[in-house]
């Protein structure tokens, strides 16, 4: 179907200048529904949650980031849209989303972060797009298992990689977006060729007809528009595998520079908390305190999730809510009793299940990935 059937009456691919003169929307209203987010970018579009939105399990659509290097494609169309897949296989592919729909589906849900999510907090500061804390968020994600499609084509015995690409195109000098998966995490049964987002075609910001999911890493792994997958021996030599997306193999000093070889690809996202309740800067009244939020890890499960009301002197565990499905975060909760008026700073701290405890400082680092320091929100009471 036509993306513009899906779409309905929406204004999503109208200028905003158009909506506005249709009065359509109101005046502030933003391209692809996305009027409650914070904008960072226009064109490309890049949209953070802020944290009041992020206080349900699943991120509706509208409430959900945007990160986005280059503009979305033009004429989306489900019914002209190929997926090839090509290089290190036994029989290329040209692959229509009605074949990929025809295949065995399977559902994940799964907490997507950007890894440049927190950006903004580093000292010294990192140049690239000033995420604060809502580059997250959590979807049900349906499709066709990547793996299938691969034992479709047959793999040959040399694979090792395979490289994704989104039909999104350079804007100037900037090179197209390619992201490259190691063969044993395409190959997992959990990782998707999507189709569905929340139970809808995925919207055309988020990736629209067709985009990877790769359970538990950093967001870059889910190419959007996916239009190609090639096979290959050997890892792409794209800016955006072999120079971006890398973190220092060490601990480096903040501001340092790192040599190329002592950089590896970021894969896992890791242990990490958000407050969603009360809001940074909330005046509320002595007496009982309800402190909720949200703790994930990646492909790890969360354990524990430690919660301060003194600045960090001392911690008590919050109950963690519900069961820990793979990939997604957990809720937790803490309730506690303020006594007195008084600025009171609020800390959460989550471990998981390999042990690893959010830093008290996040590692600083050259592009501002995977910032985790523990989440804090400072409260009135008065
Ligand atoms: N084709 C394409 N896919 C992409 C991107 C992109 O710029 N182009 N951005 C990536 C990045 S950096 C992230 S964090 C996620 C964001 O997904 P979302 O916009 O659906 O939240 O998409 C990834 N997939
Ligand atoms: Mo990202």
């Amino acid at each position: 179907m036509a993306l513009a059937g899906r779409l309905g009456a929406t204004a999503a691919l109208v200028p905003l200048s158009s909506a506005r003169a249709r009065g359509a929307q109101a005046p502030t209203a933003e391209p692809w529904g996305k009027d409650k987010l914070t904008r960072l970018s226009l064109r490309p579009p890049d949209y953070e949650t802020p944290v009041a939105l992020l206080d349900s399990f699943i991120t509706p659509v509208e409430h959900f980031y945007v990160r986005s290097h280059l503009p979305v494609p033009p004429a989306l169309e489900e019914a002209r849209w190929r997926l090839a897949v090509d290089g290190d296989v036994e029989t290329p592919l040209s692959l229509s989303v009605a074949e990929l729909r025809a295949m065995p589906a399977a559902t994940v849900t799964v907490t997507l972060e950007c890894a440049g999510n927190g950006r903004a907090f580093f000292t010294p500061p990192v140049a690239g797009i000033q995420w604060k804390k809502g580059a997250v968020g959590t979807a049900r994600w349906r499709g066709a298992r990547l793996a299938d499609v691969l034992k479709r084509a047959g793999a040959k015995s040399t694979a090792r990689f395979v490289h994704m690409q989104g039909a999104d195109r350079p804007l100037g000098t900037m090179p197209a977006f390619v992201r490259q998966v190691p063969l044993d995490k395409a190959m997992h049964p959990d990782t998707l060729i999507a189709y569905e987002m929340n139970g809808q075609p995925i919207p055309p910001v988020h990736g629209f007809p067709l985009r990877a999911i790769v359970p538990g890493w950093e967001g870059a792994y889910a190419m959007k528009w996916l239009a190609s997958l090639r096979v290959s021996a050997t890892p792409s030599d794209s800016f955006w595998v072999a120079t971006a997306y890398r973190y220092p193999s060490r601990r480096v000093a903040p501001g340092a520079t790192v040599a190329a070889e002592d950089m590896a690809p970021l894969t896992g996202l890791v242990v990490k908390s958000l407050i969603t309740t009360p809001l940074d800067g909330a005046t509320l009244p002595r007496g009982a305190i309800a402190v909720a939020g949200f703790a994930w890890a990646g492909e790890r499960d969360i354990t524990r999730v430690d919660i301060s009301t003194d600045s960090g002197a001392t911690w008590q565990p919050a109950r963690l809510v519900g069961e820990q499905q793979r990939y997604t975060w957990r809720r937790f909760e803490y309730a506690f009793e303020a006594t007195r008026a008084e600025s009171c700073l609020i800390l959460s701290r989550a471990t998981d299940d390999r042990g690893n405890v959010q830093p008290a400082v996040a590692h600083w680092n050259p592009s501002g990935y995977l910032w985790n320091q523990y989440d804090g929100v400072r409260v009135e009471v008065r």
